[in-house]
């Protein structure tokens, strides 16, 4: 017998059975649907979702959620918690989208990092926060057509460290990282992990899905790929390993997929067959970790894993560096 994480039946990912976790009918004012949520655990051991919620206008805003357990007992914001500046973040024209959060120790802060969208097309924009109330906007900084943009949660060297994923007009979109000196300013863009092509699961286009969770071996990164077929698009969840001090550099990519959608509601919805997680949570064990994911755009859904068994399977189900060439 193989070990078991070599075993295509183990799972590295098992969905809760109190799927799904969040849905419009739990939301406190009247919405469309709730998705792609950024996570974090707050001070007081509590989780905070901040959901991307589109309401019947077609654009989203973001709405924090807190429970105790990460799982059941929610409390909503009773209004949206970031929404559209439409006066000074002419950006935001058409929503806010896809969140990603992380605690950022020397700040003291959480760095929000979102998709801002516009008749400009889709870019980012990062934001600070100590409470999830009051919100410091550092506005757009990177320009349309990007997203998928999350902050690492600390310098590498002397600088900040920003992964995201433009789209060139060639079409084929890849994640990029970039530095900065101050949050505001950046450069050095450099590509880190180029969309495959062909019949491969990340052909075409592939994103950073929730932050990247620093271990010993380097930052574990979840990415999603995009297979387009002629049924739509399929969005599924593979795994890469970037150099801790070197984070442009990928030591190692997974070959196949490890989270695809399977269930009634990852397969239906506004948009079918999307398993889209933007954020994970680390319980108290340090290698436990919740992974919440929007599914088909309509519900919002956790699936819990092992960060040592992820890092396992890496090792034994990759091809070394993140190009391709093939
Ligand atoms: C992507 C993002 C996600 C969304 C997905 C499927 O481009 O915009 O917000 O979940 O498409 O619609």
């Amino acid at each position: 017998m193989p070990p078991a994480h070599q075993d295509p039946r183990a799972r590295l990912l098992q969905r809760h059975e109190a799927n799904p976790l969040l849905t419009g009918y739990h939301w406190p004012y009247f919405i469309n649907t709730v998705f792609n949520a950024g996570a974090t655990r707050l001070d007081t051991g509590e989780t905070l979702l901040l959901c991307r919620v589109e309401d019947c206008s077609g654009r989203s805003h973001l709405c924090a959620a807190r429970s105790a357990d990460g799982v059941t007992d929610w409390k909503v914001d009773p209004a949206p918690t970031l929404e559209a500046d439409l006066e000074n973040q002419p950006e935001e024209m058409w929503g806010l989208e896809d969140p990603r959060v992380v605690w950022v120790p020397e700040l003291h802060r959480y760095a929000v990092s979102y998709t801002c969208y516009s008749r400009r097309g889709p870019g980012v924009s990062l934001a600070l926060t100590k409470d999830f109330r009051e919100f410091e906007r550092l506005g757009n900084i990177m320009p349309p057509e990007d997203k998928d943009a999350t902050l690492l949660p600390r310098r590498i060297g002397e600088r900040w460290a920003m992964i995201h994923r433009p789209v060139p007009a060639t079409g084929r979109a890849h994640i990029w990282l970039s530095y900065s000196p101050d949050l505001k300013h950046w450069g050095e863009h450099t590509l880190v992990m180029e969309a495959k092509r062909g019949a491969w699961w990340d052909a075409n286009k592939i994103g950073l899905s929730p932050p990247p969770i620093e271990t010993p071996e380097g930052w574990l990164m979840m990415y999603h790929g995009v297979r387009m077929t002629p049924a739509g698009c399929l969005y599924r969840l593979g795994l890469a390993l970037l150099d801790l001090e070197d984070p442009a550099r990928c030591i190692r990519r997974g070959t196949n997929w490890i989270f695809s959608p399977e269930t009634d509601y990852e397969r239906t919805g506004d948009v079918g067959d999307v398993v889209f997680p933007c954020g994970y949570t680390m319980r108290d064990d340090g290698d436990t970790i919740y992974l919440y994911y929007g599914a088909a755009d309509t519900s919002i859904c956790l699936a819990t894993g092992s960060v040592k068994a992820m890092l396992a399977w890496l090792k034994d189900n990759s091809t070394p560096g993140g190009l391709y060439v093939e």
